[in-house]
């Protein structure tokens, strides 16, 4: 990198850098600096607010220097690069990974003191980044902590909402949803105001011919908008690798803003173009595992992947390099449909812009694209209405044509003897209206395809995308599996196990290597390590019981099973089958004599998890947890054996609180509807033992830590269309632990039975879709097993160790490393 800097200079350029905090005295001096200068404050009145931002300032300053450095050395050394497509990034906060990555923690926690602040005070005012909705917007930021820690050149790209994903404050038992209003101050982005792309929406196409005789397509009229980069640093860890998370905010193109109305007085009408630009992007959509089909949702995809691609290709070609070698410098990673559009756009570029022919532009494109499909849920399935793309991106439906009309030839030719293929398998969907299909477009448009656990990577291959596997072969469709970053997940949120486990491990090369946990499974008969182990556990109890009673004024007891299910309210993840079984639980301790009710475990079920604004049996769910809660916490019979709790907000930084303190968490979706999971990883890695169905990622976790370690129940995937169809056709009777529960909640023991009955009647009368009549047995069943275990403590902490030694597979970092191998062929850069 220092050869890249001129001679005369380079003397100069490189003396006299900083380097991170020598001491408490150099981090003290730079917070007091950043409040009275940055702030324009008076250490007097340097409130905790104030003293966060001046510490992430001080560390930021730090972490700039890395992240140009970077830069540089990515630009210098000219090799390929991984670009991740992402309408989501689930960031939470970044100043105590700041922290650990920059190297000062143990310095700021003193300079804090000494400045009368304690750090976790400090680091709990920072507002979390919240531009996603669950699993794949949280995969996406493990992910940038990976592709950073390991080295590799790595950007992401995604919007810049000015809303993330709404507050959610429980009234009465409902949500009730709050804007996420994040921006305030936010120390972690710096505005590019100098990075702009112009993009262009609606108008029509022109034909024209060249010098050459050749048609030409030109996109005319229309709309314009700006997006301007917004970058965000990604520090890795133990590195001094920093990426660059570029996200697009949208506003009025110079030039649209109306300066005749505003000289003449209409002031309102002349900023009203301004606002429609901004709104592009103004929220994020609040959907999980869920598309609906609206304009504007479309306008931020195009938009977003227009800019991205601007990006990427303005870069591409101030190497001079050929375009044929755009796939060795570059790989886009589509995650999810979201950024399908950016196959068309990168074709249109090498079609319409740089007048490349069809075929070769076309093998640049699909050499350049992976997809990683997140579900098999149908509801999830992006479509887009023909007549709309039509109306926003008139060229880019052309285009889409001619791909669909290529393949469909390809297709024809190879299985000319299956006549229903071609309408299978079309791009189009010949329906009323006519929609594209996301999907069957990404997987064209891709080299590979991708699932994100086994057993996902096989349903895709063997339903939704089985004709294509036909077309392509099997080698074009992979597995990975996902993984998380044990740093956020373990030494962050976890600090205390994180230290014991490196205190026997060898340090924190653990942190790099997560496979070494496995020098844990020696200390799984050793007293002394389990009776540590057992009080981190508790003491992260402790931490969750005090903040349930600060927020919910519930007392609970921290030596109660705490049980946790976490994670978006959805009808296939089956938070209702829980709640059914803590009210089977309650009937059951309300009938027992009071003898008998002594001899029972004592338990808090732990709820947390936002529904879509639009999904209305999600809510009902939410309202029964609560409800139910309302009666069981306040019933002198149950006492301690038994609470309620529903936690507001779920989001980031609450489950890094949550998840250390569970002993038991539920994963316990139908089985074939939850592609992989994370928070299951999370929950094992942090000491928790979990009750799941065979589904997504659980079963790659059993196969790790073994059967012995994990409570299993339900039905298998394979039997799940069969048992579906006997619902509809067959006869269906609920079971009948379930129907007491049923009765219960019908006859108003929980509040007005009316509020209820769409979800009773979605299992009694409605043919039970998600099977919680089926796995209701052997769920209450296991959860009895739960119960006796949980009794020998011995037994369960030593089941916790050998858990936790055999999680290393779980990391992004190996996740990653797959993806680079398999999917970007990219190596990590050397530093
Ligand atoms: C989620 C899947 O539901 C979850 O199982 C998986 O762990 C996660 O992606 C990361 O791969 N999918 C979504 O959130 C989604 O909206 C379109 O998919």
């Amino acid at each position: 990198v220092e050869a890249s800097i001129p001679e005369p200079q380079r003397e100069a350029w490189t003396k006299n850098q900083f380097e991170s905090f020598k001491d408490q005295g150099e981090f003290e001096k730079e917070v007091v600096r950043h409040v009275e200068t940055t702030l324009a404050r008076s250490m007097f009145n340097c409130d905790e607010t104030a003293a966060y931002s001046a510490t992430a300032l001080a560390f930021r300053d730090r972490l700039i220097k890395d992240w140009n450095k970077t830069q540089q050395r990515q630009t210098f050394t000219d090799s390929k690069r991984i670009y991740y497509l992402s309408l989501e990034f689930l960031m939470g906060r970044a100043l105590d990974n700041a922290m650990l990555n920059v190297k000062g923690k143990d310095i700021a926690k003193g300079g804090l003191n000494e400045l009368g602040f304690r750090i976790e005070d400090i680091i709990s005012q920072e507002n979390d980044a919240a531009l996603g909705n669950g699993g794949l917007g949280r995969l996406a930021a493990c992910f940038l902590d990976s592709m950073a820690s390991l080295n590799y050149p790595a950007w992401g790209y995604g919007l810049r909402y000015r809303y993330g994903i709404f507050k959610q404050e429980i009234i009465d038992g409902y949500q009730v949803e709050v804007p996420d209003y994040w921006l305030d101050f936010n120390p972690w982005e710096f505005p590019r105001h100098d990075v702009t792309v112009d993009i262009q929406f609606y108008g029509h196409v022109r034909k024209s011919q060249d010098e050459n005789g050749k048609t030409v397509a030109n996109w005319e009229g229309g709309e314009v908008v700006t997006a301007v980069a917004y970058d965000m640093p990604i520090p890795g860890y133990d590195t001094p690798s920093t990426n660059n998370l570029r996200l697009w905010s949208s506003k009025a193109a110079s030039g649209e803003f109306d300066f005749q109305k505003f000289n003449n007085g209409e002031y309102e009408s002349s900023v009203a173009d301004q606002q429609r630009a901004e709104t592009i992007s103004a929220v994020l959509y609040p959907n999980d595992n869920l598309e609906r089909g609206k304009e504007l949702r479309l306008k931020q995809q195009y938009f977003w992947v227009a800019a991205s691609l601007y990006d990427i290709v303005r870069r591409f070609k101030k190497s001079k390099r050929p375009w044929s070698e755009f796939p060795d410098q570059v790989a886009i990673q589509l995650n999810d449909t979201h950024p399908t559009l950016a196959v068309v756009e990168l074709q249109r570029i090498l079609l319409d812009k740089e007048g490349l022919e069809w075929d070769e532009a076309w093998n640049i494109v699909t050499a350049t694209f992976g997809y990683t499909n997140h579900t098999v849920l149908p509801e999830a399935l992006e479509k887009w209405p023909v007549g709309l793309v039509q109306h926003l991106l008139p060229r880019h439906l052309q285009i889409i044509y001619d791909i669909n009309l290529f393949f469909l030839q390809s297709v024809e030719k190879k299985f000319p003897e299956d006549r229903d293929m071609l309408s299978r398998v079309s791009i189009i969907e010949e329906s009323q209206p006519k929609m594209v299909r996301m999907a069957y477009l990404a997987i064209v448009g891709s080299h590979k395809v991708n699932g994100v656990a086994e057993l996902h990577s096989d349903l895709i291959q063997t339903t939704i995308f089985k004709d294509f596997v036909k077309i392509y072969g099997a080698d074009k469709f992979t597995n990975v599996t996902n993984g998380i970053t044990p740093r956020r997940w373990l030494h962050q949120a976890n600090p205390r196990l994180s230290e014991l486990i490196a205190s026997k491990t060898g340090g924190y090369d653990y942190l790099k290597d997560l496979t070494t946990l496995n020098k844990l499974e020696q200390y799984v008969d050793d007293k002394d390590f389990r009776k540590e182990w057992a009080e981190i556990k508790y003491a992260n109890k402790v931490r969750l019981a005090k903040y349930i009673k600060s927020t919910l004024d519930i007392t609970v007891n921290p030596a109660a099973l705490f049980d946790v299910q976490v994670k978006r309210i959805h009808e296939y993840k089956r938070q209702q089958l829980n709640i059914f079984g803590v009210i089977y639980r309650y009937l059951q301790l309300k009938e027992m004599s009071p003898e008998e009710r002594k001899k029972q475990a004592p338990r808090v079920s732990i709820f947390g998890g936002k529904a879509a604004p639009g999904y209305w049996m999600a809510k009902q769910i939410i309202h029964l947890i609560n409800n139910v809660g309302s009666v069981v916490n306040k019933d002198p019979d149950v006492g301690d054996l038994l609470k309620v709790i529903y936690l507001e907000d779920y989001n980031v930084s609450k489950a890094e609180i949550i998840i250390p303190a569970s002993d038991l968490s539920e994963h316990i979706s139908t089985a074939g509807t939850e592609a992989s999971g994370t928070s299951n990883m999370k929950f094992v890695l942090n000491g928790g033992l979990i009750i799941g169905t065979c589904d997504g990622a659980n079963i790659e976790i059993t196969r790790e830590i073994g059967q012995d370690n994990i409570f299993l129940f339900g039905t298998l995937s394979e039997d799940v269309e069969d048992l579906r169809h006997n619902h509809t056709y067959g006869k269906h009777s609920v079971d009948s632990g379930l129907q007491k529960v049923f009765e219960a909640i019908t006859t108003g023991k929980f509040g007005d039975a009316n509020d209820f009955g769409a979800l009773v009647s979605a299992v009694r009368d409605h043919g039970d879709y998600y099977l919680v009549s089926d796995d209701f047995q052997s769920y209450v069943d296991t959860q009895k097993m739960v119960d006796e275990e949980y009794k020998n403590q011995e037994e369960w902490v030593s089941k916790c160790i050998r858990s936790v030694a055999r999680m290393g597979f779980f990391s992004s970092d190996r996740c990653i490393n797959e993806y680079a191998e398999e999917i970007w062929n990219i190596e990590p850069l050397a530093v």
